[in-house]
């Protein structure tokens, strides 16, 4: 079984090219990393007015989603890269609210 999740993140205001070059060069090892986690069909679009982050992806039954393998040192260190325009708890983790689904049409 593969569910989907989705989840919001916050932009800093100014930020925009830089998030979106940062992950248009996102690490091979961070790619790998997603995907042995059972991560899949990862999409991150953007809300323009208000800098709000809206992350969809599928997870496999016994896999994690991105934001629960954030004790990879992996993960760790692209979270660190990405603090300075996102916002971010004290550990540098992105502060990342689950969406409830409400609808789905396959
Ligand atoms: C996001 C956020 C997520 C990560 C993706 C690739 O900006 O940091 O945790 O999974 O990048």
């Amino acid at each position: 079984m593969v569910n989907k999740i989705a989840f919001k993140m916050k932009l800093m205001p100014n930020c925009r090219e830089e998030y979106k070059r940062r992950h248009d060069e996102i690490w091979p090892e961070m790619v790998a990393l997603l995907k042995e986690s059972g991560v899949s069909d990862y999409t991150i679009f953007l809300d323009e007015e208000s800098d709000t982050l809206f992350a969809v992806q599928r997870q496999a039954a016994d896999g994690a989603s991105s934001q629960d393998i954030g004790s990879h040192p992996v993960v760790q260190r692209w979270w660190r890269y990405m603090a300075d325009i996102m916002e971010t708890h004290s550990d540098s983790s992105p502060v990342s609210k689950p969406l409830k689904l409400v609808f789905h049409l396959d």
